[in-house]
């Protein structure tokens, strides 16, 4: 190959890597959307719940609807959880939102765990927990997760208790998970093969310049 076709090649790469570039932008760019909610509304936890001390309650308490998720103490001796199904397929950037309130004080030894499976509950990892927090008012919790959540049916949100006595309560309501949409790779795909048809034309026919 000479110099000039080397060149050439070159520049034909960087197009085609700055088009595709230009066309993914407005997909990465595209705002977060919801593609798991719960906030209680059907007036059960409409997850799986192993465990005692987890209902619904319908109360003006709520942060928002009628309904919200009670954990009260005590909990089961391995400790009393709640897992939903919350796949991620089509979406990246995964981000679990939501409402808490500690009813009442969590003191040494209570404990309250955000957590995430990336294998529809084979395994756990924990995202934040609460422990040793005094009593106060509804407060909002943004976690972000790891990429091994991108895209992935197998994802599960739980929340895991570990409450010593009947007065330790805490809450939770408006639980969301976002994600931005995985961009279709169609387009991109289409553009570097037409990209690569026509660089190789005209390698095979010097004339079309
Ligand atoms: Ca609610
Ligand atoms: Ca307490």
């Amino acid at each position: 190959m000479r110099g000039y076709q080397k060149c050439r090649l070159l520049v034909y790469q960087i197009v085609a890597v700055v088009v595709s570039w230009l066309l993914a932008l407005p997909i990465a760019w595209a705002a977060p959307v919801t593609f798991w909610e719960n906030g209680f509304e059907p007036g059960d936890p409409s997850g799986v719940v192993q465990g005692d001390g987890i209902s619904v309650i319908n109360s003006t308490l709520a942060y928002a609807g009628p309904n919200y998720l009670n954990f009260v103490g005590p909990s089961s001796e391995n400790g009393s959880i709640i897992s939903w199904q919350a796949s991620s397929a089509g979406y990246w950037d995964v981000l679990w939102f939501g409402y808490a309130n500690i009813h009442d004080a969590l003191e040494t030894g209570d404990s309250v765990s955000l957590l995430w499976s990336p294998n529809a509950g084979a395994s756990w990892l924990t995202l934040r927990s609460y422990t040793e927090q005094p009593a106060g008012d509804w407060f909002a919790f943004a976690l972000n997760l790891p990429v091994e959540a991108n895209d992935n049916p197998g994802l599960w949100f739980a929340v895991a208790a570990n409450l010593g006595n009947s007065s330790d309560r805490i809450l939770f309501d408006e639980m969301v998970a976002r994600g931005t949409p995985v961009p279709e790779p169609p387009a991109l795909t289409i553009l570097a093969t037409a990209c690569l048809a026509i660089f190789r034309s005209r390698r095979r026919h010097p004339q079309m310049r």
